[in-house]
Order: structure tokens, then sequence, then C-alpha cells
């Protein structure tokens, strides 16, 4: 089995609340222009949590230190499972390297886009977990 690991990075917001780091696809173009978790595939011999940090180095130029698995796991394909882990930001500012664009939501920003369509269709998985810890205040 490989792995494709997803980071969740959450930010204290300006007056109170929290908010998810949401990343807009450029391709494929099934996705393209569709919101996710940031993340990519481990490679061989490579664990998730350092799969996680180097893609993020990577894809958004900071640096993380990869926490606990969030439970929802997605059969991509036979051979590829999705897997997301909660991530601290330890340095620099996310900028999309890779992405079209980057967005930090709340839970009712995140409902909107999910509610649209317009989150990656694997990463729906994780609205209920994702959404219980933007509410909690
Ligand atoms: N993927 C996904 N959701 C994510 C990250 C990745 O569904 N949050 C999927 C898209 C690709 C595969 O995982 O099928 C590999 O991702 P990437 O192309 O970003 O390396």
């Amino acid at each position: 089995m490989r792995y494709v690991v997803a980071g969740a990075l959450l930010r204290e917001r300006a007056g109170g609340g929290r908010e998810l780091l949401l990343a807009q696809r450029s391709y494929p173009p099934e996705v393209a222009g569709l919101w996710e978790l940031p993340g990519g595939k481990c490679g061989p011999g490579e664990t998730r949590a350092a799969a996680l940090e180097r893609e993020l180095d990577e894809e958004l130029d900071v640096r993380v230190v990869a926490g606990a698995p969030l439970t929802e796991q997605v059969r991509l394909r036979e051979d590829l499972l999705l897997v997301a882990h909660w991530a601290e930001l330890v340095a620099g500012t996310p900028r999309a390297v890779e992405h079209q664009d980057l967005i930090w939501v709340d839970a009712a920003e995140l409902a909107a886009l999910a509610a649209r369509g317009a989150l990656v269709p694997a990463d729906t998985a994780w609205l209920p977990e994702l959404t219980v810890a933007l509410d909690v205040r």
C-alpha cells in the first residue's frame, strides 16, 4: 500500500475562532480549481510524518511538525490510501509554490465551499472532523 498524506493546519483567527488552511489545485484538469488539504505521496521507506513535513516544505515553503492522524482514510485506488495529519506550523508563512492559491477558512466558509462542490472530492471525508476542530472556542 502506498500513502498520500495531507496536512490540516489550524491557526487562531484575529477576533476569535480558528481557521484551516486550504490550497487550490492546479492539476490535473478534473480537480484543477478545487480546494484540498495540501500534501502528497510518501516516498519509499519514508514515514507519513516525514512525507508530510517534506511536502509542505516543497508546496508551501513552510516548516511544520506532523501530529496525530485524522480518523478518516480514503482509498484513492486499490494500492493508494489518502490519510491526513494535523500539522503544526513552526516556521515560515505559507505561500502557493505549486498551488493556484491558498486560503484560510473558518467552519462556515469551509461548509460553503463544500456545499458548492469546491473541495477535492476525497477531502470531503474529513469535513466532520475539521468542522469540530474549527468550531471549538
Ligand atoms: N489527493 C487528494 N486530496 C489531497 C491530496 C491529494 O485527493 N488532499 C490525491 C490527488 C492525487 C493523489 O492524491 O490523486 C496525489 O496527490 P498529488 O498529485 O498532490 O501528489
